[in-house]
């Protein structure tokens, strides 16, 4: 049996043998499948007579082993569950075949091939192929695939894999087969199979140069059509690629299958891209404004990585965020261009302050490359996907557009068909553009948030600017000393009457037209010929993943949120605004009457506005997260109190523009059919965070308000959004509006009863514990669906801070003691649900002690998998 201990980047060593080619041959019955495997194997140029060839492998059964046609002798090999060693195999090309029997059926980590809803499926990114067949499970061994699916016509009439089908046919008894084989060379996390009895919708997309690809996308029966908007979402994706980066898809077919048991959200497998049902279905009645945003986000998302991670993959899994980086920061520009470009960079940045940047404040920080792990599946973190975008945005700043663009071409025409690193990336945009990138690679290397700290002066009788400033990141696990970072800072001058303010020489630091880069612990940057006292915009777009530390007065911020050009610093300062009353009222200094009234203006002014839009105004009419304001204090959280001063602050702020918010919300009412376009999902957005706020400052009649809304509704936005604040604020229907959803919309539709349990999980009252006990107790509720899980338990740990951290522990027992059921479930899914006790080293002294009782409880509950031992060992470290 071969241990897997923590796994080093420093220790890469390509393999001494390839394989070049598998031909893969599935027998799928109800009782097992049956796995032949003929692998075509080179040893290296370099490999030595006698060196073993080593084979990956995960609770596999051997059944019999042959070298070119010629069966093993026992002592020329040696197998168990967890790999395959041919001790001295031939020193030139040879094909080795195995056999292994699956179990399918009782596959409830649901890696590699398992079972969904009767739908045989696969997931094998990162190392579920092992659990396949004995292979070379590691991203860089490329092998061409050829595939053959034998199954139950009855039950399995649609039989697919990786790109084109070459054969089908009848194979007797009741059996049929399909041949597919995949022209590009991949990796083994890449591949895929589905067999099952599924519907599908078609359609057709012609490229640029005018190839043809027949577009599937394969569901349940009866849920056809609610896989249009996907479908539409694929086929804008697959013209923006080719717009924006030139970028054309390569195969005749392109496949989704939408699967009901997935770990993740989606899985980009070349040419059969298999979905998270959640991520497919979208109808107005059971799917929400965010369910279709998050639809378009990810169709598109895995299709991109057609280019970046198929055609172009990962050396290893320390180079995660090469491809998920890069991705995702794809996946946002395409909706950034579909939609609204600031609106969508404010949500983005919400995220990851509240996904990103709590992980790298915490036990669990690690550089968005790592540099070890011990279970690559908890390193598809927040940081790989968030921050590596960050990362990859930072770089797109400082090169500007076409520079970007240029790196990015040289990186397709060089690195097509490799499997490649981090540095292999830099090296193409310093190369296209002539730029050190050495000090910008710190960013992937080194963990933690930097903090930027400013400080300004103005100097009249010399008309000169200066501005201070530092910054500085905090340890890390494991890393106690940081570097300075290359911050790229979009920054502008505003002057007295709100436009821009130029300036005739700068000295003191680097400033490229309107931006300053920031690449040593400190500068003070001097600007001259400015004729008054600006007030500085600086972090614009959010332009680099720091914490700033602005010393603004208030009367400042007041003065960006109406005259900033920039949306997203129009955004930031009045969230600034109403983070400073808050954070000053837990640490005992109330606000005053002045403050409160001036930042009540400012919203009613937003509100009011003729040029902003919807869903700026929905974003911007809001105060900082509960969340979000306790990571801003850092240390010694008391969430009772977070809870409590900013529900008094958000009353104090939005009770005296009730007037407006009703009749603005009123006015947003429509008739209109329900249209996920950016203008209507805007509209609702405002709409029901108007209803929000009046039924959480408590305004006449808005409980009432909601109870209607929530009859009235025609759309599940609009019903969910009535539902949730009315449960937030657990008004007097909360209770039986509660019930009527669940019987009337969630009990038959599992998507919709995700709602439910979300909801249910976040109410901030005592009984929620004892209700989410109840549910987990329904012997009917499936404990092996990863969605359902995560809507109850992942809500409750990461969106109910004041339940989960009771001071009596009953929060964190519950989540701890859910962690130990799951994990024998499935340990991946229990690992990420222990990742919400990341907040315990930041809460007061009883929390915190109630948090370690819980993890330590949980070090002694028995075998955990190597999955939760993993992250256990570093929240306690
Ligand atoms: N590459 C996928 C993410 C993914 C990772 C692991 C999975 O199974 C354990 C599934 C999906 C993406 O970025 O979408
Ligand atoms: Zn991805």
């Amino acid at each position: 049996m071969r241990t897997q201990d923590t796994i080093y980047l420093k220790d890469y060593a390509a393999s001494p043998y390839r394989i070049v080619s598998a031909d893969l041959d599935f027998r799928i019955t109800e009782a097992d499948t049956r796995v032949r495997a003929l692998l075509t194997i080179e040893p290296r140029e370099d490999t030595a007579a006698g060196t073993p060839l080593v084979l990956d492998g995960n609770e596999l059964t051997l059944g019999s082993i042959a070298i070119d046609g010629a069966p093993l002798v026992l002592s020329a090999y040696g197998a168990d569950a967890s790999g395959l060693t041919v001790f001295e195999p031939p020193l030139r090309r040879f094909v080795l075949e195995t056999e292994v029997t699956l179990k399918p059926e009782g596959n409830t980590r649901l890696m590699g091939l398992y079972r969904s809803g009767g739908t045989w499926c696969t997931q094998c990114e990162a190392e579920g192929f092992r659990r396949i067949t004995y292979y070379l499970d590691r991203p860089d061994n490329l092998a061409l695939f050829k595939v053959r699916i034998t199954a139950p016509l009855n039950v399995a009439p649609v039989l697919l894999s990786n790109g084109n089908l070459i054969d089908q046919g009848d194979a007797g008894e009741g059996m049929h087969f399909a041949v597919w084989e995949d022209p590009f060379p991949k990796p083994s996390y890449l591949f895929a199979l589905v067999a099952g009895d599924l519907g599908s919708i078609t359609d057709s997309f012609t490229t640029a140069s005018g190839r043809k690809v027949a577009l599937a996308i394969y569901c349940s029966h009866g849920k056809e059509d609610q896989c249009l908007w996907a479908m539409d979402s694929l086929k804008r994706s697959m013209a923006w690629d080719e717009r924006r980066f030139g970028r054309e898809y390569d195969l005749d077919i392109f496949n989704i299958v939408a699967v009901s048991d997935f770990n993740f959200g989606a899985m980009e497998n070349k040419g059969l891209n298999i979905f998270n049902d959640k991520l497919v279905f979208a109808q107005p009645e059971s799917a929400t404004d965010a369910d279709y945003d998050g639809i378009e986000r990810v169709i598109a998302h895995e299709y991109f990585h057609n280019w970046t991670g198929n055609r172009i993959t990962c050396r290893d899994w320390f180079q995660l965020c090469l491809k998920e980086g890069l991705t995702v920061y794809r996946d946002q520009e395409f909706t950034s261009d579909e939609r609204s470009r600031p609106v969508k960079r404010i949500s983005d940045v919400v995220g990851l302050r509240s996904g990103q940047f709590p992980e790298d404040g915490g036990p669990l920080a690690h550089p968005a490359r790592p540099d070890q792990y011990s279970e690559i599946n908890n390193f598809y973190t927040a940081t790989v996907y968030e921050k590596g975008a960050e990362i990859v945005r930072m770089l797109a700043t400082l090169l500007g557009e076409a520079g970007f663009r240029k790196g990015m071409d040289l990186y397709f025409e060089r690195h097509d068909g490799q499997a490649t690193t981090i540095e292999a990336f830099l090296a193409v945009f310093a190369e296209a553009n002539d730029v050190d990138l050495e000090q910008f690679k710190t960013w992937y290397l080194q963990a933690g948030t930097p903090r930027l700290s400013v400080s300004d002066s103005y100097d009249g009788a010399s008309q000169t600017y200066t501005l201070k400033l530092g910054q500085q990141t905090q340890p890390t696990p494991g890393q106690p000393t940081k570097q300075a970072l290359v911050l790229p800072i979009k920054f502008g001058l505003i002057g007295p009457n709100g436009s821009e303010m130029s300036w005739t020489g700068v000295s003191g630091g680097t400033v490229r037209d309107d931006m300053i880069v920031l690449d040593t612990a400190e500068a003070e940057i001097r600007f001259t010929g400015v004729p008054n006292k600006p007030v500085p915009s600086l972090l614009r777009g959010f332009s680099a993943p720091v914490n700033m530390d602005t010393t603004l007065s208030q009367a400042d911020q007041l003065f960006l949120a109406q005259h900033d050009s920039d949306p997203f610093n129009r955004w930031q300062a009045l969230q600034d605004v109403g983070m400073a009353l808050a954070v000053a009222a837990i640490g005992g200094t109330p606000w005053s009457q002045q403050a409160v009234t001036a930042l009540s203006q400012a919203m009613a002014e937003t509100l009011a506005s003729e040029t902003l839009d919807d869903a700026f105004k929905a974003l911007a009419l809001n105060l900082p997260a509960e969340a979000q304001i306790s990571r801003t204090i850092g240390k010694d959280i008391d969430p009772d109190r977070v809870h409590m001063v900013r529900a008094a602050l958000l009353k104090a702020v939005f009770t005296p523009l009730a007037l407006q918010l009703l009749q603005t919300y009123r006015k947003l009412s429509s008739d209109a059919p329900y249209a996920p376009d950016a203008a209507s999902t805007g509209r609702r957005a405002l709409r029901n965070r108007l209803l929000g706020l009046l039924v959480s400052s408590d305004a006449a009649g808005a409980a009432d308000l909601a109870a209607q809304q929530y009859a009235g509704a025609r759309n599940m936005t609009d019903r969910l959004a009535a539902l949730s604040v009315s449960a937030l604020a657990w008004t007097p229907d909360a209770e039986a509006l509660l019930a009527h959803f669940h019987t009337n919309f969630a009990a038959t539709n599992p998507l919709v009863l995700d709602k439910w349990l979300a909801v249910t999980a976040s109410v901030p009252q005592d009984m929620v514990i004892d209700r989410m006990r109840a549910v987990l107790a329904d012997p009917n509720f499936p404990k092996t669906n990863p969605n359902r899980l995560r809507s109850l338990v992942g809500v409750f740990s990461m969106a109910n801070p004041t339940q989960f951290a009771r001071a009596d522990g009953a929060g964190f027992r519950f989540v701890a003691e859910t962690v130990v059921e799951i994990d024998s479930i499935n340990p991946q899914v229990a690992a990420r649900l222990l990742t919400g006790f990341r907040v315990w080293p930041m809460l007061e002294e009883e929390r915190r002690a109630a948090a370690k009782t819980a993890l330590l409880w949980l070090e002694t509950s028995g075998s955990l998998s190597r999955n939760t031992a993993d992250i256990l060992t570093r929240m306690l470290a």
